[in-house]
């Protein structure tokens, strides 16, 4: 029996990464776009890199770009993939305030350029798409938990981008029968999360204050509480979406939700400090409250956590927390992991890293921290 094809975009990202190794170990042949960049963008798959001069190859990248129509309809015809896993977006939520009309256009008009690419080519029957939907299209809380029923409401450019692809997904699978599904994901993370994201902005920053190398962690809003689970568990539930007997749309979460401060709490305590948070809004602060390692001389009192009203958004999303019943049920998916476990991993990861960072200054170079 010949191989699946499986084409990614957003291949480079998070997702895209784990996406391809998951697959390529189900034995797809794997195909993904990545963008052309000035420097090389492709750290996190260049362990799946094949010499394209050897034969059995079952690694492809192709250039290209979600706002390119005649670029990815040339890759489709190319590829004749059974499976699209549309990855691809400008993922920031604070960025989408920023650039909100490129937002649009990648995260919004490039679903619905894959999906007319589908038609035009005729692949309706052959080619199935997974969408990379999010649980921000719930923005204002509407009900908790939420559920593939609880009512939309936007509240951020890259949100208002999302339901347009969200909806685009569905109606060309109710008009041309094509085998579209949403997979509703919450926030989920891992050592190879973007480092503006908080999770991973807090894993760096803990790892370089531990090792001397920063002074203070900035952010913006501690009490937004999210449902973080890990990436590794989340891009099974995309391949097992596009299994089901039926095109749907699915939540996938765990079903708990942290604040921000709290995440904090839990990346110190992996470095056996404990903090305590004083002062309200934009003036709360993080002392450490206890130091229980040794080998992390920080003193007692110490300020390491303080509020940047710049990291404040215009409109937050203030609690999302979801209920995947149904993923479980119909499909029999769980999540592996635990916050706890999820933290511990990514801190480890970060403090080999900036161990690195930390023998560069120990040999003379300077290092710089990056306040994003
Ligand atoms: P990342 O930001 O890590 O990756 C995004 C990918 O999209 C990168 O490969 C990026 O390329 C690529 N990309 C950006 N703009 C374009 C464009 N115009 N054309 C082609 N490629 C582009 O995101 P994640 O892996 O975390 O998320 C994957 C998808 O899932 C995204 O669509 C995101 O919105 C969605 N999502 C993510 C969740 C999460 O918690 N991680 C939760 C719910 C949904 P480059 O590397 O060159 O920047
Ligand atoms: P989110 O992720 O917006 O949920 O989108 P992010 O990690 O950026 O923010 C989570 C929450 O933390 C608060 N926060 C901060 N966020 C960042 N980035 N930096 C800070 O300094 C900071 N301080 C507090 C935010 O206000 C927010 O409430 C992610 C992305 O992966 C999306 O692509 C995806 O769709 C959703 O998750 C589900």
């Amino acid at each position: 029996m010949s191989k699946k094809v499986a084409l990614i975009t957003g291949v480079t990202g998070q997702d895209g990464a784990y996406l391809s190794e998951f697959l390529l170990k189900k034995d797809y042949i794997v195909h993904g776009i990545k963008r052309r960049s000035s420097l090389f963008n492709t750290d996190r798959i260049d362990h799946l890199y094949q010499d394209p001069h050897i034969d059995n190859q079952n690694f492809f990248l192709h250039y290209g770009d979600l706002t390119d129509s005649t670029n990815l309809i040339r890759i489709i015809q190319e590829v004749q993939p059974d499976e699209i896993y549309n990855l691809a977006a400008m993922s920031h939520v604070q960025v989408s305030f920023e650039m909100p009309e490129y937002t649009a256009n990648t995260d919004g008009l490039g679903s619905l350029r894959i999906l007319e690419a589908i038609r035009i080519l005729g692949l309706e029957k052959k080619t199935k798409v997974y969408q990379a939907s999010t649980s921000e299209l719930y923005g204002k809380v509407q009900e908790v938990p939420q559920t593939e029923t609880t009512p939309f409401y936007p509240r951020s450019p890259y949100a208002v981008a999302k339901l347009y692809a969200y909806w685009a997904t569905v109606n060309y699978r109710e008009a041309y029968g094509i085998f579209a599904c949403n997979g509703i994901l919450f926030n989920h993370e891992s050592p190879i999360r973007g480092e503006t994201f908080v999770t991973r902005k807090i894993t760096r920053a803990t790892s370089k204050i531990a090792l001397g190398l920063q002074e203070k962690l900035y952010l913006g809003n501690l009490d937004a509480k999210r449902d973080w689970g890990h990436a590794k568990d989340y891009v099974k539930m995309m391949w097992m979406i596009l299994q089901a007997e039926e095109a749907e749309d699915w939540v996938i979460a765990t079903g708990e939700t942290t604040t921000v401060r709290d995440f904090v709490r839990m990346a110190f305590h992996y470095i056996g400090v404990e903090l305590e948070f004083t002062g309200e809004g934009q003036h709360e602060v993080g002392t450490i409250k206890k130091c229980n390692d040794p080998n992390h001389q920080l003193e007692i009192g110490k300020e390491v956590v303080a509020v940047d009203e710049k990291y404040f958004r215009p409109t937050e999303v203030d609690l999302l927390i979801g209920d995947a019943s149904k993923a479980h049920t119909k499909l029999g998916w769980k999540p592996e992991y635990q916050l706890q476990e999820l933290v511990n991993e990514m801190m480890q990861s970060d403090l080999k890293l900036m161990r690195k960072d930390s023998y560069l200054k120990d040999g003379g170079y300077e290092i710089l921290n990056y306040f994003e």
